[in-house]
């Protein structure tokens, strides 16, 4: 639907009162309306990185979701106020590893005897606890496009790696891209006792895998894959590597959505292409590259929005801006200094990857 002419005009309107003061970050999976209005658009980390190169920028309005703007305050200065215009933009990913069931799951390492060959590493969707507990315990951050360079770093470090939260993600990159096979893998679930998992289990694992996935990403199946073949000729299957390890594995093209958005720029006119991530992004993709005669399919239909990402619409926007023109910062997104200072840790050893 277009968006709301009055709001559009006042959105332009605060934006150009706050100047230089005010930068607004957008992410990939953003609804067109909001999208318009921001100064960069990228991937979590990309637009973390943006934030932090623009330190006369006192505001970041994040228009994302919650643990994105986390990772932001952690990488800002700490004159740099972050903002999220709709605080129950949250993550189902993130919000499947607590501080406490990821403390849980070290005590059942420890006692199994595995705790000191493991380290974690945990995907940059994940809250700013369970980043803290990374660094702790000597483990790494990763993105969809590092993810294969943390395990290989982690894998010098110990002999086993504790994966959190996208189960689909470390099996994909651990399988697809290491060659390891799906027996070095275990899931660990946390709300079974120990895991779910005996101490035999956890010692024959290379790979302890959190039960975690994206509620988005993960609707995407093997029918989705042999559907849109058999609907569209020709089509080559581009998918992001939170798909199930069945879709990934039956895909022509997996990566992280600054690979995805590549492929296709770079793809022929007359190609065709299914892509499987979410859907404002598809959506975007697919009219941009239309008048190319590319033309971009969604891997599946009855697969929807984010709904949480879809949480920041127009409305919220300009509340958020209108009260900082006002002076007033709503919705600020602060991590405390202790967990900042671990999760920090972790994301500077994914800067340090080779
Ligand atoms: O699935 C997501 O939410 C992604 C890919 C986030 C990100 O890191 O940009
Ligand atoms: Fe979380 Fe998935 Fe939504 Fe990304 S798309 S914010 S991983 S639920």
């Amino acid at each position: 639907s277009p968006s709301d002419p009055d709001l559009v005009e006042r959105a332009r309107a605060a934006k150009e009162k706050l100047g230089d003061k005010v930068f607004v970050l957008g992410h990939h999976y953003q609804r067109d309306e909001v999208i318009q209005f921001a100064d960069v658009t990228g991937d979590s980390f990309k637009l973390a990185r943006d934030a932090a190169a623009r330190p006369e920028a006192e505001y970041i309005v994040f228009c994302g979701v919650h643990f994105m703007a986390e990772s932001a305050d952690i990488l800002t200065g700490d004159h740099q106020k972050v903002v999220l215009p709709d605080l129950a933009a949250g993550c189902s990913m993130a919000d499947m590893a607590t501080a406490e069931q990821v403390a849980e799951c070290w005590d059942v390492l420890t006692e199994a005897g595995v705790a000191e060959q493991v380290v974690p590493v945990s995907y940059m969707n994940s809250s700013a606890d369970i980043k803290a507990f990374t660094g702790k315990h000597g483990g790494t951050i990763c993105t969809s496009s590092n993810a294969r360079r943390a395990l290989e770093w982690a894998f010098q470090q110990g002999e086993k790696v504790l994966f959190l939260p996208d189960q689909h993600l470390g099996r994909n990159t651990a399988v697809r891209d290491m060659g390891m096979s799906l027996d070095d893998c275990v899931v660990y679930n946390p709300h079974k006792p120990n895991g779910g998992l005996t101490a035999e289990e956890l010692r024959a694992a290379k790979m302890i895998l959190w039960r975690g996935h994206c509620s988005v990403h993960g609707r995407f199946n093997l029918d989705s894959v042999n559907d849109v073949r058999e609907r569209v000729p020709g089509v080559n299957v581009l998918v992001h590597p939170e798909c199930r390890h069945e879709v990934v594995a039956a895909a022509d093209y997996v990566g992280s959505t600054e690979y995805i958005i590549k492929t296709l720029e770079a793809a022929p006119a007359g190609s065709k292409w299914a892509v499987g991530t979410e859907l404002n992004l598809v959506r975007r993709l697919a009219n941009r590259f239309a008048p190319e005669g590319k033309e971009i399919v969604f891997l599946d239909r009855t697969v929807c929005f984010c709904s949480t990402m879809n949480r920041i619409d127009l409305p919220h926007l300009v509340w958020a801006l209108e009260s900082l023109v006002e002076g007033k910062v709503v919705n600020r997104i602060e991590v405390d200094k202790e967990t900042e200072a671990f999760a920090k840790l972790a994301l500077e050893r994914m800067l340090a990857l080779p």
